[in-house]
């Protein structure tokens, strides 16, 4: 999954796709990559960020995802409005990935027991703005899988089917490093609750310190081989999906795990 982020203010690449064309052209080119689906998203989630209007949001958004879609791509809609998916799936996209699980708009459920869209369930406990004030956790991989689980059981209770779901443990979304590694450490026992799984690392600032000394960051553009490290890893743990910018190298790393017959490719969404 190559991402587009149509926003001034991602953690990532904020600025650089904010132009409808730009971001159109961008998603282009991660499908050339070997992108197999593009998540557009329109809100940044960086850790205190201040969310865009529904308005701005879906400015932003439904032009790039009809565009895509128009030209044959599998589109993901990154947003936490089900106002802005319904748009989104009305312009083509065929995929929810919402990071808050449903749990940030309480019309979330109800549309995506009625779109039957493939739904990604990340573990989310609160908004960019103050969400690093909630990373406390004992085990950090059993509270995050039965946070997700419970927020499984709202979904099935307003009506969609256990097949539309997939989890993602949410890389970095009240998170510390330490807890970011554990994570990635324990994915199997993500990946064992039964449901494709999705994961998203990439460029996250846990892999900021890899190989540098304390104090100095690998700069965000730098941050595509130890992605793509973690891709190869989540593919060996049996990860159905990488959510990255940089899809060449991920895309490379993984047909390294493919030619040595460690992908286990659990799940299809
Ligand atoms: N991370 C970001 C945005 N959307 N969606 C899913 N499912 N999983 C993630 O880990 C995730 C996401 C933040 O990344 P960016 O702003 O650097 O693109």
């Amino acid at each position: 999954m190559g991402v587009v982020n149509v926003t001034p203010d991602s953690f990532s690449d904020g600025g650089r796709w904010i132009e409808t064309e730009a971001a159109i052209a961008h998603g282009r080119e991660l499908v050339a990559a070997g992108a197999a689906i593009i998540d557009v998203g329109g809100e940044s989630t960086r850790p205190g960020a201040e969310r865009p209007s529904a308005g701005e949001e879906l400015r932003r958004v439904v032009p790039v995802v009809s565009a895509l879609a128009e030209a044959g791509t599998v589109v993901s809609v990154d947003t936490m409005r089900a106002e802005v998916a319904a748009a989104a799936l009305a312009a083509g996209a065929a995929i929810i990935n919402d990071v808050s699980g449903g749990l940030s708009d309480p019309q979330m459920p109800a549309l995506v027991a009625e779109s039957a869209a493939p739904f990604v369930v990340m573990h989310w406990r609160g908004h960019a703005h103050d969400m690093q004030s909630r990373a406390r956790y004992d085990d950090v991989v059993a509270e995050v899988c039965a946070e997700m689980l419970e927020r499984v059981d709202v979904l099935l209770a307003a009506g969609a089917a256990r097949e539309q779901l997939v989890l993602d443990p949410g890389i970095g979304f009240a998170k510390t490093a330490a807890h970011n590694w554990q994570l990635l450490s324990g994915l199997e026992r993500v990946v064992d609750l039964g449901y494709p799984v999705l994961l998203g690392t990439s460029r996250k600032g846990f892999l900021g310190s890899v190989g540098r000394q304390e104090g100095a960051e690998r700069p965000l553009d730098s941050r595509a081989v130890v992605t793509a490290v973690t891709s190869a890893r989540a593919a060996r743990a049996g990860v159905w999906c990488v959510r990255v910018h940089d899809v060449t190298a991920t895309v490379d790393a993984l047909d390294v795990a493919t030619a040595l017959g460690e992908v286990r490719g659990v799940g299809s969404a």
